[in-house]
């Protein structure tokens, strides 16, 4: 529980870049009358990969708007930018200089992401001048509680079986204690092939605001060397950008997400995919809320099961269950190569200079628009990774650097467990290529 502050000093309350979202627990108790929020660009988080030029103006475009629209509400915003000289460039730097301008009674955090910086403030409230309270991030579905609770004493952890328990918990796409339509998944009405002929729909982009093409143009300038165009960026970078993409997507698009979720084709980056993960990451759209949403639509008839189950699976079930299966066994997770890959990545997989077709146009999408999807990821990129023995660390590397959405919590059970098999078989029974589980002993 929040400790309540009782010298009239204010409490300090730290802002990470993806920690964009109104109810956040840091805010929670918030006093715009004593109480600043601490918001930093640092080159630190920019640079250790050295991500996407995309990602980085999305995350200081998002951050910039966030600070604007809480200064609207009246509260005070320390608000370090990357070009600011005494920029210290560390998060934990930024929290301390702050301490050193302005007494505070407290700091506030809510917990972070990635293990690497979680074990950074956690060493910070260790030697802080000033009790710190490092709160839940109660943004996500289920508590690392409730995880620890569902995998204690299980041989192995399975998606499925996690899933079921979600949607008993949430009530959603439920007839009574039965799944809606008598089946838990749908996955088997998921693999259609696309029928010649057949385009996917046009999609809505966000073309960049004012305050996100100040981002573009800092960090075009101070990150050139770093992966990636910036001409086709389309994020949204404030609550109702994102509020704009989702309401799309649930009309027009949700509806056939089921039908074609395992399609690609060539030069169609988008397909029928949400185009929602970098604003759930950064906290802009609430998940709960999309799936409750996505339920709706399906309850008012307006978009089969197989479509809404597949779409609702992948946020109540994958999302939290690879969220939970890396806090759970970080940090030794990171260093996992079960199948002893030691090859490098090939230079291909930045160059994009291929024979192989669909190679390439993942490449071409990642790099135009720090954008693949699902299929892509698992099937194309990381299929092909694991088949070549190429180290996990380079394969990490990589996904972090190339997406836009890309945080180690989720893109690492995806990397070692999901498409590479690194993990042994914590997230997946068997590599993908395999035909049947391998015995992991
Ligand atoms: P949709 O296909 O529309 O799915 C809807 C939402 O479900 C996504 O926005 C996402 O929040 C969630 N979701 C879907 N699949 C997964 C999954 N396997 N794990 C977690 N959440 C999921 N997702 C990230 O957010 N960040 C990453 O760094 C990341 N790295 C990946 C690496 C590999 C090797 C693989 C196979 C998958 C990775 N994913 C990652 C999951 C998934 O590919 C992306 O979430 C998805 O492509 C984002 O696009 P979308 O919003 O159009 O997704
Ligand atoms: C990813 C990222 C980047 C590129 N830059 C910043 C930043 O300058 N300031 C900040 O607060 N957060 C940034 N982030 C997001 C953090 O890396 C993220 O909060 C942690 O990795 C935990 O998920």
């Amino acid at each position: 529980m929040p400790h309540a502050n009782t010298t009239g000093r204010g409490t300090l309350r730290l802002v990470l870049g993806d920690q964009l979202s109104d109810d956040l627990s840091a805010l929670s108790d918030l006093d715009p009358a004593r109480d600043v929020v601490l918001m930093a660009e640092v080159r630190d988080e920019a640079t250790y990969v050295k991500h996407h030029k995309q990602k980085i103006a999305l995350i200081f475009a998002a951050m910039r708007s966030f600070a604007l629209r809480l200064e609207r509400r009246g509260v005070t915003v320390r608000y370090v930018r990357i070009d600011d000289p005494d920029n210290t460039h560390s998060i934990v730097g930024e929290l301390h200089r702050a301490l050193d301008v302005q007494p505070f009674e407290e700091v506030a955090i809510t917990e972070c992401g990635e293990w690497r910086l979680a074990q950074a403030l956690t060493a910070f409230a260790g030697v802080a001048r000033v009790p710190v309270d490092i709160r839940e991030d109660w943004r996500f579905i289920c508590s690392h509680d409730r995880f620890r609770r569902w995998a204690s004493g299980k041989s192995s952890l399975r998606m499925e079986f996690f899933y079921r328990e979600m949607r008993r918990e949430a009530g959603i796409l439920m007839d009574g204690k039965a799944p809606e339509g008598g089946q838990w998944n749908y996955d088997a009405e998921n693999r259609k092939k696309l029928t010649r002929g057949l385009r996917p729909p046009r999609r809505l982009r966000t073309a960049p605001d004012e305050v996100a093409q100040g981002a573009i143009a800092d960090v075009a300038r101070l990150f050139p060397d770093h992966f990636g165009g910036l001409e086709d960026f389309g994020w949204p970078t404030t609550a109702e950008q994102a509020e704009f993409v989702v309401a799309d997507f649930l009309e027009y698009v949700l509806p056939s997400f089921g039908d074609w979720q395992d399609a690609m084709t060539p030069g169609e980056p988008w397909m029928w995919h949400g185009l929602i993960s970098t604003s759930i990451n950064l906290g802009l759209i609430d998940s709960m809320d999309i799936c409750r949403r996505a339920e709706a639509v399906y309850r008012a008839g307006k978009a089969p099961l197989n479509a809404v189950e597949g779409f609702i699976r992948q946020i109540l079930g994958w999302r939290e269950f690879v969220r939970g299966v890396y806090w759970l066994k970080v940090p030794e997770y990171r260093a996992r190569n079960f199948l002893d890959a030691d090859r490098a990545l090939p230079w291909f997989y930045w160059s994009g200079e291929t024979d192989m077709a669909c190679v390439a146009d993942v490449v071409a999408t990642s790099r135009d628009n720090a954008y693949a999807h699902h299929i892509q990821r698992l099937m194309v990129t990381g299929n092909l990774a694991m088949l070549l023995g190429v180290h996990p660390d380079a394969v990490d590397d990589w996904y972090m650097t190339v997406y836009a959405d890309a945080y180690e919590w989720v893109e690492m059970p995806n990397t070692r467990g999901m498409a590479t098999f690194a993990d042994g078989g914590i997230v997946g029974s068997k590599p993908y290529a395999a035909s049947r589980p391998i015995s992991t002993g």
